[in-house]
């Protein structure tokens, strides 16, 4: 077992480059007592807990810059230890020179999320809130930072430790009845711990089902827009993007990777992807590039198949019928270039394409942002058929797998208690669905474990 140490860690908590302030953190038995060494102002080992206190960071003598310090006395602090945050001048040339002087004084560089690690070895955190502090420094929209909120402040993991409480208080009579195995006693009564898995189960399977739309918030829901060659993809993509991102041209199958952007849509991310035009060719990599845009097609949640207006709806239907779509995929037919005929023309196209495919088909003019208004309205749409307003909302693949295991765990439980198995094996499963539950909110962990998520943090945090 790595030994997780209470030495004085330091660590810039504001991104590097040039700014009005940055901040520097320490943390540690140390913390206040390096900090006064390198402080020329109030001693602050004297001072009261959350205080600020103004003064100058010296090096032998040498003043390297103006600053406020703040001060927390552990255990009320971020960590639980002793901590110090100073806000100096952002320039990159002062927090090295901060930094240095506090390495010099006997502070160490932390590592990634160390800070925060240390939140969750002191018990301030648990292991599901110290990943939500990491998703909401990452959180690019307004839904992600509130999934993330939520998770924060712990409702998740009360849930949790709650069932895993009264699991535990099964699994320690069920033991009981091990030790006293030879007598045949119940002390677990069998119906209530039944009662007990239907209920776990009734709580944790919607938050199962809830990460594959947590999951998309998170990493943006994926768009995958597909069709023949030409017919205005790239074009699409780079309007809806305000950006330049794809390259367009007149040459069929100038779009050979697929390309991907992002872009927050009322409050929800969204990823664009643009693809290769989809036809047959001899063309080897474009033929590798046809590929990656099946796949791309099979990932996406939400399909735009685009066709030039002006294309033989036959022509349309065939290519469509072509395509393997997953049954929970949403998909939008446009029909591209409607700038090109009349206005009765082109509705006349949508409604045989609309009948044909019943789905929403729309005519829109690729280049012109201002023809992709019910684009987006669908999107709104969909957000709003997959938003859930009420519940908790899991964005992370860890918690999820590790529900799975224990509702897993939970059914080989069930089973087992009506097929009348011994005792002992019953047991093992109950074991096994609570090392599951307790790995999420961190009361069972591994080193690796611990590693694996915090090296993911930032530096500082
Ligand atoms: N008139 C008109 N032309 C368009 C429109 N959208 C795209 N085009 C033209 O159609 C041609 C193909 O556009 P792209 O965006 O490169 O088409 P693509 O679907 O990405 O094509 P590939 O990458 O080859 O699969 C270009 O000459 C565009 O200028 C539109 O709304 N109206
Ligand atoms: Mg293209």
């Amino acid at each position: 077992m790595k030994h997780y140490l209470t030495d004085t860690i330091v660590a810039p908590a504001t991104p590097q480059g040039q700014s009005a302030i940055a901040v520097i953190r320490l943390s540690g038995n140390d913390a206040i007592a390096i900090t006064d060494t390198i402080f020329k102002g109030p001693k602050l080992k004297a001072q009261p807990s959350h205080t600020i206190h103004y003064g100058w960071i010296i090096d032998e003598g040498r003043e390297i810059d103006e600053v406020m310090v703040s001060l927390f006395k552990g255990p009320k602090s971020f960590t639980t230890e002793d901590s110090t945050e100073i806000s100096c001048h952002g320039s990159p040339q002062i927090v090295n020179d901060i930094l240095n002087t506090a390495i010099k004084h006997g502070a160490r560089m932390a590592n990634p999320g160390e800070f925060t690690l240390r939140a969750f070895l002191n018990g301030r955190l648990d292991l599901s809130q110290a990943e939500a502090v990491a998703d909401l420094i990452h959180s690019t929209s307004a839904q992600s930072s509130a999934i993330a909120l939520k998770q924060l402040k712990g409702k998740f993991s009360s849930i949790l430790k709650e069932l895993r409480q009264e699991l535990v208080d099964f699994a320690a009579l069920i033991e009981l009845e091990l030790d006293f195995s030879e007598e045949d006693v119940e002390f677990a009564h069998r119906g209530k711990l039944k009662e007990l898995i239907h209920k776990i189960n009734n709580i944790i399977r919607p938050l199962i089902d809830s990460f594959k739309w947590g999951n998309s918030i998170k990493e943006g829901i994926p768009v995958a827009i597909i069709g023949p060659p030409n017919a205005g993809k790239s074009t699409l993509l780079n309007t809806i993007l305000k950006e330049e991102k794809a390259l367009v041209s007149d040459i069929a199958g100038t779009t050979r990777d697929f390309i991907e952007d992002t872009l927050v849509v009322d409050g929800i991310l969204f990823r664009f992807i643009d693809t290769a035009g989809i036809r047959d060719t001899k063309d080897t990599l474009e033929g590798l590039g046809i590929e990656r845009s099946k796949q791309k097609l099979r990932e996406a949640d939400v399909i735009f198949y685009l066709n030039d207006i002006y294309r033989n709806e036959d022509e349309i239907w065939a290519d469509f019928n072509q395509l393997e779509f997953q049954p929970e995929q949403k998909i939008l037919i446009l029909l591209n270039k409607a700038d090109t005929i009349q206005k009765a023309q082109a509705d006349e196209k949508i409604s045989l394409i609309a009948t044909k495919s019943q789905l929403t088909t729309l005519a829109i003019t690729a280049k012109l942002e201002q023809t992709l208004k019910p684009v987006f309205d669908f999107l709104r749409q969909y957000i709003n058929d997959h938003h859930q307003a009420e519940g908790t909302i899991i964005s992370n693949v860890r918690h999820a797998e590790a529900l799975q295991n224990t509702m897993k765990a939970l059914n080989k439980v069930l089973a087992g208690m009506d097929s009348a198995m011994p005792t002992d094996l019953i047991a093992m499963d109950i074991k096994e669905a609570l090392n599951n539950l307790g790995t999420i909110t961190g009361e069972i962990s591994t080193d690796d474990l611990l590693d694996s998520i915090f090296s993911r943090f930032c530096i500082g945090k």
